[in-house]
């Protein structure tokens, strides 16, 4: 991000809007729009200036107190006042006036008539029609600012990486299709694998960009064209997903996908990286002086900066940058690594598919081997299996090995952790398995104290293995239940337990802050499918994605291991 003179402009002019909807001293307000309109009218970039450390004050209108806020925005693109100003009114004035048709002016008005100060506020007043009644209103902008609304609400809805990624392959190759359009990638969160996804940041280079932009825009699943212009445009598909997307040229491609990746805590250590050198970084490459000395690929800008290439799941400025530095950055797992999958059902309890199908569907994967892990008694609404049933199912398991020399199927279980603490199933059954997953499906309201003595509880049980999905959480959905991960971590490690990555794309679950504190108590990740059809197979990679943002390494996940190693590991007790 690099701030340029508009920047400085916007944040002040909001800034008067702010003071003069709060009513405040007139002279005050004119002084950042004087600030403003100076900043606007410069031929010189303020950000320049700043690194040369010229004295702002000499510009007009510009004293000690702006100049040292003109410092802030350039240094952190931000300016803190802007969001006390708010804050300190209880407000949100700057999310109202994002409202089309809600200027500064139309905001002060329902300010000072009806002390609006927010968007629920708003929504309140309209449904009320109290709006309409104010000067300057009527019933159709009403009407206007409420639908409004309901669209804001949609949008803001976060949606799951798989969500998004069935969203985006349509669209992608209806893009890859147009003749004009020469090279496509999707940016931003999604291209760091974030387990929800806010909108979709595509780039494209393209012969004519304006062609490019309406064949964007004449794409079937847009339901709402928000804008469109030369070189970039936004949409938002019937999904409520809202996509952008921006024309970059070929020799800004890398640079463009680096900023437009971001995070942008990560690109704001790389712009300080780069300044530190005496060089610019912006979406158009990495300047010294008025020279591009890279932005065709990201690995020609990193290594300009003399830094590797730093994988986009790993960007998120969590020492990313001073691993790369040292030339210490982690060898990320990946689905190659991947010997076989610990977790999932079949018809016995809740799957859609046979062991022999599962079997055989993992054998197709190039699996080693498998973990057939179905539900304990206690998981009614999935037909649990009690006692009998389970050993039914060993004996089932044993028959379908036979047929399948090929793929190691071991005998497994998902045993409910029942609310003290104890497991489902009784020891002389769980000890003929050859591993025991212990997992919660009950009772998450239980305190914090409450909740991790139990599952720690779990853990300590000579037959436990695996916790599954260990906080409980269902993305956009549930909530993690409240349990003190790091005591779970140190049980685990104290009991040579294993804690699972679910891959179900609505569980992912350890997270990625979790997976990276796994490795650094030294606790061993199992990367797992929780199949219940053979499709399900494939949710893998949304759980190999989290190991990697997790900064994860395939000796930290267990079945990168070949199956003797594996069994040592399995057979193993603290
Ligand atoms: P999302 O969409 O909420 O899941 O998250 P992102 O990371 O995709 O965020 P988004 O769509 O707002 O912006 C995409 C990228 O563009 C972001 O990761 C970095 C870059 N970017 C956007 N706004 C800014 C900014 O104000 N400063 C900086 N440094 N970078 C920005
Ligand atoms: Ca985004
Ligand atoms: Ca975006």
């Amino acid at each position: 991000m690099h701030v340029v003179n508009a920047d400085i402009e916007t944040i002040f002019r909001k800034v008067a809007d702010l003071l003069d909807i709060l009513n405040a001293n007139p002279f005050r307000i004119r002084a950042y729009r004087n600030a403003a309109a100076t900043i606007a009218g410069l031929s010189r970039d303020v950000a320049d200036m700043v690194s040369r450390n010229e004295d702002l004050t000499r510009l007009p209108g510009i004293g000690r107190d702006l100049s040292k806020k003109i410092l802030e925005i350039v240094e952190t693109g931000h300016l803190r006042f802007l969001d006390t100003l708010e804050k300190n009114a209880h407000a949100s004035f700057s999310e109202l006036m994002e409202i089309p048709g809600l200027g500064p002016r139309k905001v002060k008005a329902l300010y000072d008539a009806l002390d609006i100060r927010n968007i629920e506020e708003l929504e309140e007043a309209a449904e009320q029609g109290r709006i309409a009644l104010v000067a300057g209103f009527g019933k159709k902008s009403q009407q206007n600012i409420l639908k409004e609304i309901v669209r804001r609400k949609e949008r803001s809805r976060r949606i799951t990486y798989q969500a998004a990624m069935f969203a985006a392959e349509p669209l992608l190759s209806y893009l890859r299709a147009c003749d004009d359009i020469t090279q496509v990638a999707i940016a931003g969160s999604f291209r760091r694998c974030r387990e929800t996804i806010g909108d979709l940041d595509l780039l494209v280079t393209c012969r004519r960009g304006a062609d490019a932009v309406r064949h964007f825009t004449r794409y079937d699943g847009v339901a709402d064209i928000l804008s469109s212009g030369n070189t970039r445009s936004s949409v938002v598909l019937h999904s409520g997903l809202q996509v952008d997307l921006r024309v970059v040229p070929q020799v800004s491609w890398g640079a463009a996908l680096l900023y437009f990746t971001g995070s942008w805590q990560h690109n704001i250590a790389l712009r300080k990286l780069a300044i530190g050198r005496g060089l610019k970084l912006n979406e158009y490459g990495l300047f010294r002086e008025h020279e591009r000395i890279a932005g065709k690929s990201e690995k020609e800008v990193y290594a300009c900066l003399d830094i590797p290439f730093i994988a986009p799941e790993l960007r998120e400025d969590r020492g990313e940058i001073q691993a790369a530095a040292k030339h210490q950055l982690p060898a990320l797992v990946s689905l190659d690594d991947i010997r076989g999958d610990l977790h999932m059902h079949t018809t016995r309890t809740d799957g859609h598919n046979s062991i022999l199908q599962m079997a055989e569907a993992a054998q197709s994967k190039g699996y080693e081997y498998i973990a057939i892990t179905d539900h304990s008694r206690q998981v009614r609404i999935a037909h649990g299996m009690d006692a009998e049933a389970l050993a039914a199912h060993i004996e089932d398991i044993d028959a379908i090995q036979r047929k399948m020399p090929g793929i190691a199927i071991l005998k497994g279980v998902e045993v409910d952790i029942l609310r003290d603490g104890t497991l489902d199933l009784p020891d002389e059954i769980l000890q003929q398995l050859d591993i025991v997953i212990c997992a919660v499906h009950y009772h998450f309201d239980l305190s914090l104290q409450q909740q991790t003595r139990r599952i720690i509880k779990a853990l300590e049980h000579p037959c436990t293995r695996i916790l599954a999905h260990p906080t409980g959480r269902l993305l956009t959905r549930r909530q993690p239940y409240a349990v003190d991960m790091q005591a779970v971590m140190k049980a685990a490690r104290d009991t040579g337990c294993v804690l699972e990555i679910n891959s179900a794309p609505k569980r992912l679950d350890l997270n990625d802050q979790h997976c990276r504190m796994a490795k650094e108590m030294g606790v061993k990740v199992s990367i797992d499918s929780d199949a219940h059809s053979t499709g399900d197979l494939d949710f893998l990679q949304n759980g190999i994605n989290q190991a990697r943002r997790g900064w994860l390494e395939p000796e930290d996940v267990i079945n990168t291991r070949s199956l003797t190693e594996l069994k040592k590991l399995l057979q193993q007790e603290a």
